[in-house]
């Protein structure tokens, strides 16, 4: 008598387990990733920027978080674009990268790279974006991938539609069995900044602000003056040239929005905008003329390391967030929403309890470094960034001065602040396997002129 009576209530558990492991599958959550290409984090209309018209991501802040401190981690190269896209794809930090980032998926094991790791979970991968300065291996593990070959200002202008328009295809020709994880990294807002006439038109050069930052040029030789994107402006910078540089730039962020607008239509079309979580990132910020600069090859808050970070979708909370956090993180975060496992070597930290209100943050401090010629740390207020070929040091009080226009770091009030910031960034190098000595034995003049075959000017670039 006892058997039937625990076999009976056993069968309907296992009759109830099945249907319900197949609906659990079928309501995973779709993954939109927005990833612009050299994107400050201040260029979004929601996030303070009044001259900018972003009327779409303006939708998306609206409905979910946005993180006010996100940074990629830091760049052993130029582009700093290459390492930011492969430590997002890989969940590794900028030391730890693989070392062929330009080799086919063929030659090595691409299973510990996120399109796979998701792909494995049960999620259908598509990527559209640019092709190079990305790491390709990890490209072409998606089930689909479309680079684009985008480079000269004619196919530029077309860029961020014709992209988008692969993106709305995928999504109205898919078959829902699976959910789907689409990359999206079209090369826009990066130069040449050329967008169709009708968003120029928005922009009156004149009627654009400075950066209470600018400069006509850098006090010193930061150890990166005269690379490509810092040739976009001719020396001295001028007001009149950095206003129009800005009036492109946000040209190319309001088409690109327009289109991201147009993505979004598509989704709600296909029934899938409930079941989405959307993610808007850029994979390295600019410095618009801020310190006299206009590249990303930098470490100030207005410069190369510092990119937006929006978040939106099913379960996640209207609001800000103040966290410290890196671009990898989104590695594990996905994974974290996809129910997927996680591979050996992840240093990323997922945000879900961040996001869920369960935890204030993941780290206390964040460090930033580019070659061997800039390191950088803050906390919550403070910021040291240390040019050790120079042996220059600055030091900022983020609450007062997060222009970061006032150095504190000869200030003997601050003395202490400054060791303990700079222990905690030797800390960090340590923990993060960065060998580069934060002082040199026989360091370089800090004087810098420009080179003679500065550029002319960018009148005409369009
Ligand atoms: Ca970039």
């Amino acid at each position: 008598m006892l058997f039937p009576r625990l076999l009976t209530p056993l069968l309907l558990l296992i009759a109830a387990a099945v249907p319900a492991t197949r609906a659990a599958d079928a309501r995973k959550i779709n993954i939109l990733h927005l990833h612009a290409d050299d994107y400050r984090a201040d260029a979004v209309h929601a996030l303070g920027n009044e001259i900018l018209q972003t009327p779409n991501l303006d939708t998306l802040a609206g409905r979910g978080m946005a993180f006010t401190r996100c940074y990629t981690m830091g760049s052993m190269m130029g582009a700093v674009c290459l390492p930011s896209r492969t430590m997002l794809l890989t969940g590794r930090s900028w030391l730890r990268l693989p070392d062929r980032l330009n080799a086919p998926a063929k030659t090595m094991d691409t299973s510990p790279f996120l399109p796979r790791v998701l792909g494995a979970a049960g999620y259908s991968t598509l990527h559209v974006g640019k092709r190079g300065n990305d790491f390709r291996a990890a490209l072409e593990s998606f089930d689909t991938n479309i680079a684009m070959d985008d480079d000269g200002p004619a196919l530029r202008r077309g860029s961020s539609e014709r992209q988008a328009n692969s993106v709305i295809k995928f999504l109205s020709e898919r078959t829902k069995e699976k959910p789907f994880y689409i990359y999206f990294s079209p090369p826009v807002p990066h130069d040449p900044r050329v967008a169709p006439p009708e968003f120029h038109s928005l922009y009156d050069p004149a009627k654009i602000p400075l950066s209470p930052a600018f400069l006509p040029q850098h006090p010193w030789d930061n150890g990166e003056m005269a690379i490509r994107d810092e040739r976009l402006a001719p020396w001295p910078r001028t007001p009149e040239d950095t206003k129009q540089q800005l009036a492109d730039y946000y040209a190319c962020i309001t088409g690109l929005d327009h289109h991201i607008g147009r993505i979004f239509a598509a989704l709600k079309a296909s029934g899938e905008m409930e079941n989405t979580i959307i993610v808007f990132t850029g994979d390295n910020g600019l410095s618009m003329g801020e310190h006299g600069l206009f590249g990303k090859q930098n470490l100030y808050e207005f410069g190369g390391m510092h990119v937006p970070l929006l978040i939106a979708g099913p379960g996640i909370p209207k609001g800000r967030s103040d966290a410290l956090v890196y671009l990898m993180d989104l590695f594990p975060t996905f994974a974290d929403f996809a129910g997927a496992k996680l591979p050996e070597g992840v240093e990323g930290k997922s945000l879900r309890p961040v996001i869920e209100g369960k935890i204030p943050k993941v780290r206390d401090v964040l460090y930033t470094g580019y070659r061997h010629c800039m390191r950088s740390i803050r906390d919550d207020r403070w910021k040291l960034i240390r040019y050790p070929l120079v042996d220059k040091t600055q030091f900022f009080d983020l609450a007062a001065d997060p222009r970061e226009l006032t150095n504190l770091a000869d200030k003997p009030a601050h003395a202490a602040k400054l060791a303990e910031l700079t222990a905690l960034l030797e800390k960090e190098m340590l923990a993060y396997g960065d060998k580069h000595p934060l002082k040199v034995e026989k360091p370089m003049p800090a004087e810098w002129t420009p080179p003679a075959d500065r550029p002319k000017g960018s009148k005409g670039r369009r």
